[in-house]
């Protein structure tokens, strides 16, 4: 008997794929009648296979279920607390995609700082026939950086930007004794101390909000936000007022408070990049990203570890 997965929401097609031959899977995510399936097929299910996303109320829906496996390495929209206490088991998938979420987060900061969107469209206006040269940016080089939350991909972006001849600083819950980076137990001190503050911590409670009004203002004028976290880690109607008042200089902005709702505000401004969820999206890394999600799953039916569990 092959064990039964169920696809709650949609997820890449090479996941469906390469659950096809080994797994009865069950396709939630394109049922027309979502409750009439799931109450069918509850009784078999034993994995889930799954974006980000897997509440309470599905694993009560589902009495013998053993593993959630997840795409992606956040894991703030599945309640692991529930899922611990139920004894199921829950992986993400870590490591794959550090350089990738690393390198679009010096891409938006050049982006930002070189003003590579806002001068694309200065030539493709006729603006540099019409006008000449634009004025010149800013260096990255021998700038500070802040980084929020120094796990496994802040760690990538600081040995990055040392390359790029940048100095790092970071905050997070407890200074790591092996990271030669300085420490600020106080978010609002690193910021003010910093030209640039990167979110890459996790979303969920323990961060929703953390960069407030007051952390963008320590940035100040000539200060630039990048978040490729969750938008759950900035307050967005600060962040829209800060940039609005002057009080916070530039944004680039890979995550929203309610995707793919974006604050209309932004649109608007040029000391602002904005890109759709777009960190590890690429085609290597989102591969790779698939396979640990089903490599994880048949470790778990072959009665092996699994590969890559969530801490909790
Ligand atoms: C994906 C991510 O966009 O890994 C994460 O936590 O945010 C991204 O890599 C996401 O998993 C897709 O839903």
């Amino acid at each position: 008997m092959k064990p039964e997965i169920l696809i709650p929401v949609p997820i890449m097609q090479r996941v469906a794929d390469a659950l096809e031959d080994s797994y009865t899977v069950h396709r939630l995510d394109k049922a027309d009648d979502r409750a009439g399936l799931l109450a069918s097929v509850a009784p078999g299910v034993r994995g889930v296979a799954t974006m980000g996303v897997a509440d309470a109320a599905l694993m009560d829906a589902l009495p013998g279920l053993e593993i959630i496996s997840s795409f992606g390495v956040g894991y703030d929209g599945v309640d692991v607390a529930h899922a611990a206490g139920k004894g199921i088991v829950v992986t993400n998938t870590p490591d794959v995609l550090n350089d990738e979420v690393a390198n679009t987060a010096i891409m938006l900061l050049l982006a930002v700082s070189r003003k590579l969107v806002l001068y694309d469209r200065y030539v493709r206006d006729g603006r540099w026939v019409a006008e000449g040269s634009p004025p010149l940016t800013q260096a990255i080089r021998n700038t500070r950086i802040g980084i929020l939350g120094l796990g496994r991909i802040g760690q990538d972006i600081a040995r990055k930007l040392e390359m790029f001849g940048c100095t790092v600083a970071y905050h997070g819950r407890r200074k790591q004794d092996d990271q030669p980076y300085e420490y600020f137990a106080d978010l609002v001190g690193m910021a003010r101390s910093c030209d640039t503050v990167i979110a890459i911590c996790p979303g969920g409670e323990a961060t929703r909000g953390i960069v407030n009004r007051s952390v963008l203002d320590a940035l100040g004028p000539n200060g630039t936000f990048i978040n490729i976290a969750r938008g759950s880690v900035h307050d967005e109607p600060a962040l829209v007022a800060a940039l609005q008042e002057g009080t916070l200089g530039f944004a680039g902005l890979d995550v929203f408070a309610d995707e793919p709702s974006v604050p209309e505000e932004l649109f608007a401004m040029d000391n602002v990049v904005l890109q759709p969820h777009q960190g590890s999206a690429t085609v290597q890394t989102r591969n790779d990203m698939a396979d640990l999600v089903v490599n994880n799953l048949d470790a778990h039916f072959a009665g092996k570890p699994v590969l890559t569990p969530v801490t909790e």
